[in-house]
């Protein structure tokens, strides 16, 4: 199957679409391809976490092409802004993305995302991984939240997957063309985190900016202070937003 450019490889079951991805990367590959598996039975966050994704509960996907650069934080923000946009379109919900790696709705957690990378003889490639929860009731979790608990629609993988995708492309070409600050520029509006208290790895501060590289620019103590995804954990002061 081909959907805006990209093959799309759908599995059954697998341990982690993003390890397939490797896996697919360290034996070569051409294009861009789309991997997406009904079920991971060992799914990952960031920091080797859990990442739960039950069966038909959700879009488990990871996305495996050539990069402008060797950027995974990059791709996250291209990422998460062309989701944004494409499930407010889809959904008319409130979605918003939290720095650097969430998309939320209603103070939870809808969608993660990692990207990982790598070298070969033909440059670089990355794997970026989104877990989206579209049916409700599947998820356990305190902080988790579904597409359909969020906004009353049950939407189907075949609906936003061409949206995301048709965006994505375009994101991804102004990144090659302009850098990652006209992708900043864009997501400033849509995050859950600017203008926040978060408490940085336990820390209280302010939210102030995100600058163009992608860095949380925290206020503390009326100092500015840089933060730098993957440093740290970001959460907001009265729960997980
Ligand atoms: C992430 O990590 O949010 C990145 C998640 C990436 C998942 C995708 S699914 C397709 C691809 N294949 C993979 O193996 N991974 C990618 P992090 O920021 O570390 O958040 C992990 C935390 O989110 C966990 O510790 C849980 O608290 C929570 N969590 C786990 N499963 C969840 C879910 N389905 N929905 C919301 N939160 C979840």
């Amino acid at each position: 199957m081909r959907i805006a450019g990209w093959d799309v490889i759908v599995f059954d079951e697998i341990d982690s679409t993003n390890a397939e991805a490797k896996r697919r990367a360290r034996a070569g590959f051409a294009g861009n391809v789309l991997l997406i598996a009904e079920t991971q039975t060992a799914g990952r966050g960031r920091m080797d976490r859990k990442w739960e994704s039950p069966r038909g509960a959700g879009l488990w996907m990871t996305q495996l092409f050539r990069a402008p650069n060797r950027s995974p934080e990059g791709a996250v923000f291209v990422s998460a802004l062309a989701l944004v946009r494409a499930l407010r379109v889809e959904t008319g919900g409130d979605f918003l993305i939290k720095w650097p790696n969430d998309i939320v709705i209603n103070g939870k957690k809808v969608c993660g995302m990692l990207a990982e990378c790598g070298f070969d003889a033909d440059g670089a490639w990355i794997a970026l991984g989104s877990g989206l929860n579209l049916r409700a009731g599947a998820l356990e979790l305190p902080h988790a939240i579904s597409v359909e608990q969020a906004t009353g629609r049950l939407i189907a993988r075949d609906e936003i997957l061409p949206a995301y995708l048709t965006e994505f492309n375009t994101l991804r070409g102004a990144w090659a063309a302009d850098g990652l600050a006209t992708i900043i520029e864009q997501l400033r509006p849509l995050s859950a985190t600017l203008g926040c208290e978060v408490l940085v790895s336990g820390e209280r501060a302010q939210a102030v900016d995100i600058d163009i590289d992608g860095a949380l620019i925290i206020m503390k103590d009326n100092r500015q202070r840089r933060v730098v995804a993957g440093d740290v954990s970001v959460r907001g002061l009265a729960g997980y937003v």
